[in-house]
């Protein structure tokens, strides 16, 4: 949004702002700056001013609270985490080159960044309220107001109980060190490592303790995997099943996709991310279309809720040349090959092998 990032980002929408940064940009760093890193929005970005923002924690706890953010400062332990935000709708343009998906924006393989984020432990500040027995769902509520909702209404979601109070899920007001800016949520967001990006609820307003997950629409009816033969137009409330952890998946960010290259040796390098409880076991790369592979080396692990950039030198034949990559996780599950297998009618969590083709040329030897 600030002034020149304009050839780092890739804008599909001006308002509800929505961008992601170029690959080779994203590849830049392992901790995105605030200027490159992927914005998300359902609504305008309010904005609210850091000493009228208040946060209210309400439902099946003992003592309802309502905090101002100095209070959150004052009362509960300074944690850090370094987490990768990753929308649901990353490398959405790989299903939509199988088969149309109208009304959603075609996100490359930037809609996935990482940050050090800097705030209260949200198991802290639930634990102060006193959660009664029986609560199974923790949900979040914003007040900016997402239009493509039916009907329209504030942007919310909701976690499992067990989730919230992990240490990992955080209050935010820091992001890489420096207040959290307004368009990534500041005052004050949620972020929820491991879970998919809609989760890491931005402005948060309200935080309601339950014994079911939200009605909130991106909670019940959006961010939800339907089947591939599922009718978009005839799918309502509870269709599918919610996205919670984010699946493995990857990307490769350097060279460009239709980059014009010398032979021979070349540098090839992305990232790959699996939620939750599973880490970056190996990532592979091929030049011949699947048919060998070439390990990768592992770039510096930044920790369990951080991507893992890669990077792996490969031999460029002459010719036009698919490079390929995939990656493993820890429980030894691996990317799927083709979008078509995850196809699905909203376009969510496109895993299949990440591809981008180059033309390599000849050197004078
Ligand atoms: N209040 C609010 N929170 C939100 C959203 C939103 O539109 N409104 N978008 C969500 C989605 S879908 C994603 S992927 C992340 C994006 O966070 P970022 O814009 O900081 O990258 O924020 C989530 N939190
Ligand atoms: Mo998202």
């Amino acid at each position: 949004m600030s002034a020149g990032t304009e050839h780092v980002m890739v804008v599909h929408e001006q308002d509800p702002y929505n961008a992601e940064p170029t690959p080779s940009a994203l590849a830049e760093h392992a901790l995105t700056p605030v200027g490159v890193f992927y914005g998300r929005n359902h609504g305008t970005i309010p904005v609210i001013a850091p000493q009228e923002w208040r946060l209210r924690i309400d439902g099946m706890v003992e003592h309802p609270l309502e905090l101002s953010l100095a209070d959150l400062k004052q009362r509960f332990a300074h944690r850090e985490v370094v987490a990768t935000l990753q929308c649901a709708g990353n490398r959405r343009a790989g299903l939509q080159a199988v088969r149309d998906i109208p009304g959603q924006h075609p996100w490359g393989a930037g809609a996935t960044s990482t940050a050090r984020w800097g705030g209260a432990g949200l198991a802290d500040v639930l634990a102060a309220a006193g959660m009664r027995p029986g609560v199974t769902d923790i949900e979040f509520e914003a007040p900016d107001i997402a239009g493509e909702a039916t009907p329209p209404q504030p942007y919310g979601s909701s976690i499992s109980a067990a989730k919230a109070t992990a240490g990992e899920t955080m209050l935010i007001w820091e992001m890489n060190g420096k207040p959290l800016p307004v368009e990534h949520g500041g005052p004050v967001r949620v972020v929820v490592p491991g879970h998919i990006g809609a989760r890491s609820v931005k402005w948060i307003e309200r935080i309601t303790a339950q014994d079911h997950p939200s009605d909130n629409f991106f909670q019940a009816s959006a961010y939800r995997l339907l089947p591939a033969d599922a009718d978009p137009a005839r799918t309502g409330i509870g269709d599918g099943f919610a996205l919670t952890a984010v699946a493995l998946n990857s990307a490769i960010l350097r060279p460009d996709d239709h980059a014009v290259l010398p032979s021979g040796p070349t540098t090839i390098k992305g990232y790959a991310y699996a939620g939750d409880d599973r880490g970056i076991a190996r990532v592979d790369v091929s030049v011949d279309g699947g048919r060998t592979w070439l390990q990768a080396e592992l770039e510096e692990d930044l920790g369990p809720w951080a991507w893992r950039f890669w990077h792996a030198t490969v031999g460029l034949p002459v010719g036009e040349v698919t490079i390929t990559a995939r990656a493993w996780d820890t429980t030894a599950a691996v990317q799927p090959e083709h979008p078509e297998s995850v196809w699905n009618p909203p376009g969510y969590i496109n895993n299949s092998w990440p591809a981008i083709t180059v033309s390599v040329h000849d050197v004078a030897g």
